[in-house]
């Protein structure tokens, strides 16, 4: 039903394939991380990545879609595209919630559905939903659970656009967004990308990047302004 998308059609099967064994694609235990960015120095070494430089966590360098740092969590080659970790949950705003398939109609449910920590464990799981196309008239709020998640947008069928009223995404833990376009709906109220850093990360903004993804026509006191709130959050955009 993907297969028109080689990108997106990968990582469908092995969403299908490898759901059954995600929780047993965890933490890789390695000794040190001298940048602190959440990859082992050796691991980063090994692929030609920069252990003294932490920004290198959420770019992606064989632009598969998948940042490093999670290449690194679920135990993927970050030099090669077709090394894909399988996803947790798929959002599909035209089909019905089946959890059983890990099909959510809403973004929200996706967020509620996928594990915050390995599971066993109190080592943070590094999810990853997949967006099918279309219109979604709620964002989602993330600050209820830390959860570190990568959100990448099926565009290979057409636009995936969050639109709703209000706010459309607030985020409080490293989370990557890639392929979305987040606009406002008539009314124009609400921010686009609000960051609220969870408890559990003592005051530290999370790290954030939005991949390949507009933020248009939205702000709370002003008309056709982009809004990314607070601004001295990391972003790399
Ligand atoms: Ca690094
Ligand atoms: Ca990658």
């Amino acid at each position: 039903m993907y297969l028109d998308s080689p990108r997106s059609s990968l990582f469908f099967l092995k969403y299908v394939s490898l759901a059954a064994l995600v929780f047993m694609l965890s933490s890789t235990s390695y000794a040190q991380d001298a940048d602190g960015d959440g990859m082992d120095s050796s691991w980063e070494t090994q692929y030609g990545l920069n252990p003294n430089e932490p920004s290198d966590a959420l770019k992606d360098g064989d632009d598969d879609g998948v940042p490093n740092l999670w290449e690194f969590k679920r135990s993927t080659n970050p030099l090669v595209g077709l090394s894909l970790p399988g996803g947790d949950a798929v959002v599909d705003g035209s089909q019905a919630t089946n959890a059983t398939l890990k099909r959510y109609a809403t973004l929200q449910e996706a967020f509620n559905a996928v594990p915050a920590v390995v599971s066993g464990t109190t080592t943070p799981y590094y999810a990853i939903i997949l967006v099918k196309p279309g219109v979604y008239a709620a964002g989602f709020t993330a600050s209820a659970s830390a959860k570190k998640i990568l959100w990448i947008a099926d565009t290979a069928k057409g636009l995936v656009n969050i639109k709703p009223t209000g706010t459309a995404i607030q985020l409080s833990d490293t989370t990557v967004m890639d392929g979305f376009v987040i606009s406002g709906s008539a009314a124009n109220t609400g921010v686009g990308v609000s960051v609220v850093p969870h408890s559990s990360l003592g005051g530290v903004p999370p790290r954030i990047r939005l991949n390949n993804t507009v933020v248009t026509s939205r702000n709370s006191t002003s008309t056709n302004v982009a809004a990314i709130v607070p601004p001295q959050t990391e972003c790399l955009i």
